[in-house]
Protein backbone atom coordinates (compact mmCIF):
# COMPACT_ATOMS: atom_id res chain seq x y z
CA UNK A 1 0.00 0.00 0.00
CA UNK A 2 1.68 3.50 -1.12
CA UNK A 3 1.74 6.75 0.87
CA UNK A 4 -1.57 8.29 -0.15
CA UNK A 5 -3.94 4.60 -0.04
CA UNK A 6 -2.50 4.61 3.75
CA UNK A 7 -3.20 8.66 4.13
CA UNK A 8 -6.62 8.22 2.60
CA UNK A 9 -7.32 5.44 4.89
CA UNK A 10 -6.82 7.03 7.62
CA UNK A 11 -8.50 10.28 6.13
CA UNK A 12 -11.84 8.62 5.55
CA UNK A 13 -12.50 8.09 9.24
CA UNK A 14 -12.46 11.81 9.88
CA UNK A 15 -15.54 13.95 9.76
CA UNK A 16 -14.82 17.25 7.74
CA UNK A 17 -16.49 19.10 10.61
CA UNK A 18 -13.43 18.44 12.65
CA UNK A 19 -10.92 19.84 10.26
CA UNK A 20 -12.67 22.84 8.10
CA UNK A 21 -15.34 25.67 9.72
CA UNK A 22 -18.43 27.11 7.91
CA UNK A 23 -17.77 29.68 5.67
CA UNK A 24 -18.66 33.08 7.45
CA UNK A 25 -18.56 31.65 10.80
CA UNK A 26 -16.21 33.03 13.77
CA UNK A 27 -14.08 29.50 13.48
CA UNK A 28 -13.67 30.39 9.67
CA UNK A 29 -12.43 33.71 10.08
CA UNK A 30 -10.20 33.41 13.02
CA UNK A 31 -8.65 30.31 10.75
CA UNK A 32 -7.96 32.85 7.62
CA UNK A 33 -6.08 35.42 10.70
CA UNK A 34 -3.98 32.70 11.54
CA UNK A 35 -3.07 31.11 8.27
CA UNK A 36 -2.24 34.95 7.53
CA UNK A 37 0.17 34.65 10.38
CA UNK A 38 1.31 31.27 9.63
CA UNK A 39 2.01 32.27 6.33
CA UNK A 40 3.79 35.07 7.70
CA UNK A 41 6.06 33.29 10.06
CA UNK A 42 7.33 30.73 6.96
CA UNK A 43 8.29 33.55 4.85
CA UNK A 44 10.16 35.03 7.81
CA UNK A 45 11.65 32.05 8.65
CA UNK A 46 13.04 31.66 4.56
CA UNK A 47 17.18 32.00 4.31
CA UNK A 48 17.71 34.48 1.96
CA UNK A 49 19.84 33.66 -0.99
CA UNK A 50 22.74 34.53 0.01
CA UNK A 51 22.52 32.63 3.53
CA UNK A 52 20.91 29.27 1.74
CA UNK A 53 24.25 29.01 -0.89
CA UNK A 54 27.03 30.19 0.51
CA UNK A 55 30.41 30.74 -1.66
CA UNK A 56 32.57 27.87 -1.87
CA UNK A 57 35.26 28.18 1.00
CA UNK A 58 37.92 26.77 -0.33
CA UNK A 59 40.47 29.00 -1.60
CA UNK A 60 43.63 26.76 -3.57
CA UNK A 61 47.26 27.79 -4.20
CA UNK A 62 47.53 28.52 -8.30
CA UNK A 63 50.09 25.68 -8.58
CA UNK A 64 48.88 25.22 -12.07
CA UNK A 65 48.82 28.66 -13.99
CA UNK A 66 50.65 27.61 -16.83
CA UNK A 67 47.55 27.65 -18.51
CA UNK A 68 46.72 30.96 -20.32
CA UNK A 69 43.79 30.07 -21.78
CA UNK A 70 42.30 29.51 -18.47
CA UNK A 71 41.30 32.99 -17.32
CA UNK A 72 37.73 33.01 -15.35
CA UNK A 73 36.87 32.21 -12.04
CA UNK A 74 34.46 29.20 -12.14
CA UNK A 75 32.94 30.26 -9.46
CA UNK A 76 32.57 33.97 -10.59
CA UNK A 77 28.47 34.94 -11.32
CA UNK A 78 27.98 35.51 -14.88
CA UNK A 79 28.79 39.33 -15.83
CA UNK A 80 27.07 40.31 -18.95
CA UNK A 81 28.98 38.95 -21.66
CA UNK A 82 28.16 35.72 -20.47
CA UNK A 83 24.71 36.73 -20.49
CA UNK A 84 24.76 37.55 -23.73
CA UNK A 85 26.55 33.81 -24.44
CA UNK A 86 23.87 32.16 -22.32
CA UNK A 87 21.18 33.54 -24.72
CA UNK A 88 22.74 32.78 -27.53
CA UNK A 89 23.30 29.30 -26.07
CA UNK A 90 19.72 28.92 -25.43
CA UNK A 91 18.74 30.30 -29.17
CA UNK A 92 20.99 27.40 -29.96
CA UNK A 93 19.41 24.95 -28.22
CA UNK A 94 16.07 26.24 -29.80
CA UNK A 95 17.76 25.19 -33.44
CA UNK A 96 18.76 21.87 -32.04
CA UNK A 97 17.02 18.77 -33.49
CA UNK A 98 13.94 17.23 -32.94
CA UNK A 99 14.25 14.90 -29.96
CA UNK A 100 13.99 11.12 -30.93
CA UNK A 101 11.19 9.11 -29.16
CA UNK A 102 13.75 8.40 -26.38
CA UNK A 103 15.61 11.55 -26.27
CA UNK A 104 12.29 13.42 -25.32
CA UNK A 105 12.59 15.91 -22.06
CA UNK A 106 10.52 14.68 -19.63
CA UNK A 107 9.63 17.76 -18.55
CA UNK A 108 6.82 20.62 -20.16
CA UNK A 109 9.61 22.87 -21.59
CA UNK A 110 12.87 21.59 -21.33
CA UNK A 111 14.39 24.61 -23.80
CA UNK A 112 13.93 27.42 -21.05
CA UNK A 113 15.36 24.91 -18.12
CA UNK A 114 18.84 23.80 -20.29
CA UNK A 115 21.62 25.00 -18.32
CA UNK A 116 25.18 24.77 -19.01
CA UNK A 117 28.78 26.27 -18.64
CA UNK A 118 27.60 29.32 -17.36
CA UNK A 119 25.18 28.44 -15.34
CA UNK A 120 24.23 29.93 -12.10
CA UNK A 121 23.96 28.47 -8.77
CA UNK A 122 20.84 28.41 -6.96
CA UNK A 123 20.05 28.39 -3.50
CA UNK A 124 17.88 25.68 -2.12
CA UNK A 125 14.56 25.29 -4.21
CA UNK A 126 11.54 27.68 -2.25
CA UNK A 127 8.40 24.79 -1.13
CA UNK A 128 5.30 26.54 -2.98
CA UNK A 129 2.08 24.76 -2.75
CA UNK A 130 -0.72 25.50 -4.94
CA UNK A 131 -4.24 24.54 -4.13
CA UNK A 132 -5.37 25.05 -7.81
CA UNK A 133 -8.97 24.70 -8.38
CA UNK A 134 -9.28 22.76 -4.99
CA UNK A 135 -10.33 26.48 -3.63
CA UNK A 136 -13.33 28.92 -4.48
CA UNK A 137 -13.41 32.25 -3.86
CA UNK A 138 -17.45 31.66 -2.78
CA UNK A 139 -18.93 29.04 -0.43
CA UNK A 140 -17.19 25.96 0.48
CA UNK A 141 -15.67 25.10 3.48
CA UNK A 142 -12.72 27.18 4.95
CA UNK A 143 -9.62 24.93 6.87
CA UNK A 144 -9.18 25.47 10.25
CA UNK A 145 -6.46 25.05 12.94
CA UNK A 146 -7.25 21.84 14.83
CA UNK A 147 -5.33 18.40 16.21
CA UNK A 148 -7.08 16.70 13.98
CA UNK A 149 -5.72 18.35 11.28
CA UNK A 150 -2.19 18.36 13.21
CA UNK A 151 -2.12 14.24 13.46
CA UNK A 152 -3.10 14.08 9.83
CA UNK A 153 -0.03 16.36 8.86
CA UNK A 154 2.59 14.26 11.47
CA UNK A 155 1.11 10.84 9.91
CA UNK A 156 2.12 12.71 6.58
CA UNK A 157 5.19 13.76 7.75
CA UNK A 158 6.37 10.48 8.64
CA UNK A 159 5.30 8.67 5.71
CA UNK A 160 7.66 11.00 3.92
CA UNK A 161 10.30 10.77 6.06
CA UNK A 162 10.11 6.95 5.71
CA UNK A 163 10.86 7.30 1.74
CA UNK A 164 13.85 8.13 2.98
CA UNK A 165 13.73 12.29 2.48
CA UNK A 166 15.09 14.57 4.16
CA UNK A 167 14.05 15.67 7.62
CA UNK A 168 14.92 19.49 7.02
CA UNK A 169 12.82 18.55 3.46
CA UNK A 170 9.90 16.74 4.69
CA UNK A 171 9.65 19.57 7.65
CA UNK A 172 9.83 22.50 4.80
CA UNK A 173 6.93 20.37 2.83
CA UNK A 174 5.03 20.04 5.82
CA UNK A 175 4.78 23.75 7.47
CA UNK A 176 4.35 25.24 4.12
CA UNK A 177 1.61 22.90 3.31
CA UNK A 178 -0.09 23.71 6.74
CA UNK A 179 0.15 27.22 6.20
CA UNK A 180 -1.82 27.07 2.60
CA UNK A 181 -4.08 24.94 4.23
CA UNK A 182 -4.94 26.89 7.27
CA UNK A 183 -7.66 29.67 5.78
CA UNK A 184 -8.38 28.28 2.72
CA UNK A 185 -11.74 27.96 1.65
CA UNK A 186 -12.39 24.48 -0.06
CA UNK A 187 -14.66 23.69 -3.03
CA UNK A 188 -17.15 21.37 -1.08
CA UNK A 189 -17.49 19.57 -4.20
CA UNK A 190 -13.70 18.20 -3.36
CA UNK A 191 -12.69 16.32 -0.45
CA UNK A 192 -10.12 17.33 1.91
CA UNK A 193 -8.05 14.10 1.66
CA UNK A 194 -7.71 14.36 -2.13
CA UNK A 195 -6.96 18.13 -1.79
CA UNK A 196 -4.02 17.32 0.20
CA UNK A 197 -3.19 14.30 -1.76
CA UNK A 198 -3.19 17.29 -5.10
CA UNK A 199 -1.23 19.66 -3.81
CA UNK A 200 1.07 17.45 -2.42
CA UNK A 201 1.88 15.97 -5.43
CA UNK A 202 2.36 19.09 -7.37
CA UNK A 203 4.74 20.24 -4.65
CA UNK A 204 6.82 17.60 -4.94
CA UNK A 205 6.68 17.16 -9.05
CA UNK A 206 7.81 21.03 -8.69
CA UNK A 207 10.55 20.52 -6.53
CA UNK A 208 12.12 17.61 -8.59
CA UNK A 209 11.23 19.75 -11.70
CA UNK A 210 12.77 23.37 -10.61
CA UNK A 211 16.16 24.28 -12.93
CA UNK A 212 15.58 20.61 -15.00
CA UNK A 213 17.60 20.39 -17.92
CA UNK A 214 17.93 17.96 -20.56
CA UNK A 215 21.45 16.18 -21.60
CA UNK A 216 21.54 15.52 -24.93
CA UNK A 217 19.75 18.85 -25.81
CA UNK A 218 22.13 20.52 -23.71
CA UNK A 219 25.48 18.31 -25.02
CA UNK A 220 24.16 19.28 -28.36
CA UNK A 221 23.65 23.27 -27.67
CA UNK A 222 27.28 22.83 -26.57
CA UNK A 223 28.62 21.64 -29.32
CA UNK A 224 27.51 23.87 -31.60
CA UNK A 225 29.27 26.58 -29.55
CA UNK A 226 32.57 24.78 -29.26
CA UNK A 227 34.06 21.49 -28.99
CA UNK A 228 34.70 19.35 -27.23
CA UNK A 229 32.33 19.63 -24.63
CA UNK A 230 33.81 18.64 -21.24
CA UNK A 231 31.91 16.86 -18.69
CA UNK A 232 33.17 16.05 -15.12
CA UNK A 233 31.78 13.55 -12.79
CA UNK A 234 32.15 14.10 -9.33
CA UNK A 235 30.77 12.30 -5.67
CA UNK A 236 31.81 10.12 -2.89
CA UNK A 237 33.49 6.63 -3.23
CA UNK A 238 31.45 4.11 -5.37
CA UNK A 239 27.95 5.78 -6.13
CA UNK A 240 28.64 5.12 -10.05
CA UNK A 241 30.71 7.47 -10.91
CA UNK A 242 33.04 5.04 -13.51
CA UNK A 243 29.89 2.98 -14.68
CA UNK A 244 28.22 6.09 -15.36
CA UNK A 245 31.11 7.81 -17.36
CA UNK A 246 31.23 4.72 -19.56
CA UNK A 247 26.70 4.46 -19.61
CA UNK A 248 27.05 8.59 -20.77
CA UNK A 249 29.76 7.92 -23.41
CA UNK A 250 27.49 5.00 -24.57
CA UNK A 251 24.64 7.22 -25.35
CA UNK A 252 26.63 9.61 -26.86
CA UNK A 253 28.77 7.41 -29.36
CA UNK A 254 25.23 5.96 -30.32
CA UNK A 255 24.24 9.51 -31.21
CA UNK A 256 27.21 10.05 -33.77
CA UNK A 257 29.32 11.82 -30.65
CA UNK A 258 33.31 11.13 -31.27
CA UNK A 259 34.00 10.56 -27.21
CA UNK A 260 37.23 10.94 -25.30
CA UNK A 261 37.67 8.96 -21.28
CA UNK A 262 39.75 11.02 -18.91
CA UNK A 263 41.02 8.25 -16.26
CA UNK A 264 41.55 11.12 -13.68
CA UNK A 265 40.77 9.15 -10.89
CA UNK A 266 44.49 8.48 -10.08
CA UNK A 267 44.02 7.55 -7.03
CA UNK A 268 42.49 4.28 -6.23
CA UNK A 269 43.85 0.89 -7.16
CA UNK A 270 42.75 -0.37 -10.15
CA UNK A 271 40.33 2.74 -10.80
CA UNK A 272 42.69 3.77 -14.37
CA UNK A 273 42.51 -0.13 -16.10
CA UNK A 274 38.38 -0.24 -14.90
CA UNK A 275 37.71 2.73 -16.79
CA UNK A 276 40.29 1.58 -19.49
CA UNK A 277 38.63 -1.82 -19.82
CA UNK A 278 35.32 0.32 -20.27
CA UNK A 279 37.01 2.54 -23.15
CA UNK A 280 38.29 -0.60 -24.96
CA UNK A 281 34.54 -2.27 -24.62
CA UNK A 282 33.21 0.98 -26.19
CA UNK A 283 35.71 1.55 -28.65
CA UNK A 284 36.65 5.24 -27.22
CA UNK A 285 39.67 6.60 -26.25
CA UNK A 286 40.50 6.57 -22.65
CA UNK A 287 43.96 8.98 -21.71
CA UNK A 288 45.38 7.82 -18.54
CA UNK A 289 48.44 8.22 -16.16
CA UNK A 290 50.20 6.09 -13.57
CA UNK A 291 48.68 5.68 -10.82
CA UNK A 292 49.16 8.92 -8.07
CA UNK A 293 49.76 10.41 -11.46
CA UNK A 294 48.02 14.28 -11.08
CA UNK A 295 44.61 14.01 -11.78
CA UNK A 296 44.76 17.52 -13.77
CA UNK A 297 47.29 16.84 -15.73
CA UNK A 298 45.22 14.03 -17.33
CA UNK A 299 42.16 15.71 -17.50
CA UNK A 300 43.64 18.80 -19.51
CA UNK A 301 45.73 15.88 -21.41
CA UNK A 302 42.36 14.38 -22.35
CA UNK A 303 40.81 17.73 -23.28
CA UNK A 304 44.18 19.50 -24.95
CA UNK A 305 43.96 15.79 -27.21
CA UNK A 306 40.18 16.22 -27.83
CA UNK A 307 40.65 19.40 -29.44
CA UNK A 308 43.64 18.78 -31.53
CA UNK A 309 41.79 15.35 -32.68
CA UNK A 310 38.49 17.26 -33.23
CA UNK A 311 36.15 14.71 -30.88
CA UNK A 312 33.44 16.36 -29.31
CA UNK A 313 32.80 14.92 -26.01
CA UNK A 314 35.41 14.64 -23.07
CA UNK A 315 34.10 12.46 -20.01
CA UNK A 316 36.37 13.00 -16.82
CA UNK A 317 35.75 10.33 -14.06
CA UNK A 318 37.16 11.83 -11.05
CA UNK A 319 38.13 9.38 -7.78
CA UNK A 320 35.58 8.97 -4.98
CA UNK A 321 36.09 10.81 -1.89
CA UNK A 322 34.74 11.78 1.24
CA UNK A 323 32.74 15.05 0.81
CA UNK A 324 34.93 16.74 4.17
CA UNK A 325 38.56 15.54 2.59
CA UNK A 326 39.97 18.65 2.51
CA UNK A 327 43.29 17.36 0.38
CA UNK A 328 41.02 15.46 -2.29
CA UNK A 329 38.15 18.42 -2.52
CA UNK A 330 40.80 20.47 -3.38
CA UNK A 331 42.34 18.23 -6.38
CA UNK A 332 39.04 18.09 -7.55
CA UNK A 333 38.50 22.05 -7.49
CA UNK A 334 42.13 21.53 -9.88
CA UNK A 335 41.04 19.51 -12.30
CA UNK A 336 37.91 21.97 -12.62
CA UNK A 337 40.08 24.97 -13.13
CA UNK A 338 42.39 23.49 -15.40
CA UNK A 339 39.62 21.75 -17.91
CA UNK A 340 36.86 24.52 -17.67
CA UNK A 341 33.88 21.51 -17.79
CA UNK A 342 30.70 22.52 -19.26
CA UNK A 343 28.65 20.54 -17.46
CA UNK A 344 29.84 19.07 -13.30
CA UNK A 345 27.54 16.36 -12.52
CA UNK A 346 27.07 14.98 -8.84
CA UNK A 347 26.60 11.20 -8.95
CA UNK A 348 24.40 10.50 -6.33
CA UNK A 349 23.91 6.16 -4.68
CA UNK A 350 20.04 6.40 -3.88
CA UNK A 351 20.60 3.76 -1.49
CA UNK A 352 22.54 6.60 0.53
CA UNK A 353 19.61 8.00 1.60
CA UNK A 354 19.77 10.85 3.74
CA UNK A 355 23.98 10.53 3.64
CA UNK A 356 23.48 11.38 -0.28
CA UNK A 357 22.06 14.56 0.61
CA UNK A 358 24.75 15.54 2.64
CA UNK A 359 27.38 14.48 0.47
CA UNK A 360 25.28 17.05 -1.99
CA UNK A 361 25.29 19.46 -0.02
CA UNK A 362 28.49 19.63 0.61
CA UNK A 363 30.07 18.82 -3.14
CA UNK A 364 27.87 21.77 -4.09
CA UNK A 365 28.92 24.23 -1.55
CA UNK A 366 32.89 23.01 -1.94
CA UNK A 367 32.21 22.67 -5.81
CA UNK A 368 29.53 23.88 -7.50
CA UNK A 369 27.40 20.97 -9.76
CA UNK A 370 24.80 21.68 -12.80
CA UNK A 371 22.85 18.45 -12.16
CA UNK A 372 22.57 15.24 -10.59
CA UNK A 373 23.04 11.43 -11.54
CA UNK A 374 20.86 9.26 -9.12
CA UNK A 375 22.40 5.77 -9.39
CA UNK A 376 21.24 2.57 -8.29
CA UNK A 377 17.30 3.15 -8.66
CA UNK A 378 16.62 -0.04 -9.88
CA UNK A 379 17.32 -1.40 -6.04
CA UNK A 380 14.91 -0.73 -3.53
CA UNK A 381 16.33 2.66 -2.88
CA UNK A 382 13.23 4.62 -1.90
CA UNK A 383 13.79 7.18 -4.02
CA UNK A 384 13.24 10.14 -1.27
CA UNK A 385 17.04 11.67 -1.81
CA UNK A 386 16.24 12.70 -4.98
CA UNK A 387 13.66 15.24 -3.75
CA UNK A 388 16.16 15.76 -0.88
CA UNK A 389 19.35 16.79 -3.30
CA UNK A 390 16.61 18.97 -5.39
CA UNK A 391 15.48 20.72 -2.17
CA UNK A 392 18.82 21.25 -0.43
CA UNK A 393 20.93 21.95 -3.72
CA UNK A 394 18.57 24.02 -6.11
CA UNK A 395 20.71 21.62 -8.35
CA UNK A 396 17.97 18.95 -10.41
CA UNK A 397 18.31 15.22 -10.74
CA UNK A 398 19.28 14.87 -14.58
CA UNK A 399 20.07 11.20 -15.18
CA UNK A 400 18.95 7.90 -13.76
CA UNK A 401 21.13 4.80 -13.17
CA UNK A 402 18.71 2.11 -13.52
CA UNK A 403 20.96 -1.16 -13.63
CA UNK A 404 24.92 -2.63 -14.49
CA UNK A 405 24.66 -2.51 -18.12
CA UNK A 406 25.61 0.61 -20.68
CA UNK A 407 21.85 0.91 -21.58
CA UNK A 408 20.97 1.02 -17.87
CA UNK A 409 20.87 5.25 -18.00
CA UNK A 410 18.01 6.85 -18.63
CA UNK A 411 16.77 10.90 -18.35
CA UNK A 412 15.55 11.33 -15.28
CA UNK A 413 11.65 11.23 -14.76
CA UNK A 414 10.17 13.19 -11.87
CA UNK A 415 6.69 12.03 -12.48
CA UNK A 416 7.93 8.47 -12.37
CA UNK A 417 9.49 9.43 -8.83
CA UNK A 418 6.96 11.05 -7.62
CA UNK A 419 4.55 7.90 -8.34
CA UNK A 420 6.83 5.67 -6.59
CA UNK A 421 6.87 7.42 -3.92
CA UNK A 422 3.26 7.93 -3.45
CA UNK A 423 1.56 5.08 -4.79
N1 LIG B 1 22.33 -1.79 -9.62
C1 LIG B 1 23.08 -0.76 -10.01
N2 LIG B 1 24.40 -0.76 -9.75
C2 LIG B 1 25.13 0.30 -10.15
C3 LIG B 1 24.55 1.41 -10.82
N3 LIG B 1 25.53 2.30 -11.07
C4 LIG B 1 26.67 1.76 -10.57
N4 LIG B 1 26.44 0.56 -10.02
C5 LIG B 1 27.39 -0.36 -9.36
O1 LIG B 1 27.95 0.29 -8.24
C6 LIG B 1 29.28 -0.15 -8.03
C7 LIG B 1 30.20 1.07 -7.96
O2 LIG B 1 30.19 1.71 -9.20
P1 LIG B 1 31.41 2.58 -9.74
O3 LIG B 1 30.99 3.13 -11.04
O4 LIG B 1 32.66 1.81 -9.70
O5 LIG B 1 31.42 3.69 -8.63
P2 LIG B 1 32.48 4.88 -8.45
O6 LIG B 1 31.71 6.05 -7.96
O7 LIG B 1 33.25 5.06 -9.69
O8 LIG B 1 33.38 4.29 -7.29
P3 LIG B 1 34.86 4.80 -6.85
O9 LIG B 1 35.66 4.90 -8.07
O10 LIG B 1 35.33 3.75 -5.91
O11 LIG B 1 34.64 6.09 -6.15
C8 LIG B 1 29.60 -1.07 -9.20
O12 LIG B 1 29.45 -2.38 -8.79
C9 LIG B 1 28.54 -0.70 -10.24
O13 LIG B 1 28.25 -1.76 -11.10
C10 LIG B 1 23.13 1.39 -11.06
O14 LIG B 1 22.51 2.31 -11.63
N5 LIG B 1 22.45 0.28 -10.64
MG1 LIG C 1 35.29 5.15 -10.02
Amino acid sequence: MGLFDRFKKRFKKTDEKEITAEENSVEAEEAVEQGKRLKEALEEARPTPQEATPKPTLEIEEEWDDSDEITEDPFAKPIGRKERKKARRAASVEKAERPTESEKPTTKDPMQSTTGHDLVASGPVEIEINLGDSVTKTGGRVVMSSDKLDRILEELEEELLSSDMAQSAVEDVIHTLKATLIGSRISTTKKIEVVVEEALRSTLLRLLEAGYWDFNKTVSAHLEDSSPVVIMLVGVNGTGKTTTTAKIANRLTQQGRSVVLAAADTFRAGAIDQLAIHAERLGVRCIRSQRGGDAAAVARDAVESARARGEDVVIIDTAGRMQNKTNLMEELRKVHRVTQPHLVIFVADALAGNDAVTQAVEFQRMLRFDGAALCKLDTDAKGGAALSIAHATGRPIVLAGVGQGYDDLIDFDPAWLIDSILE
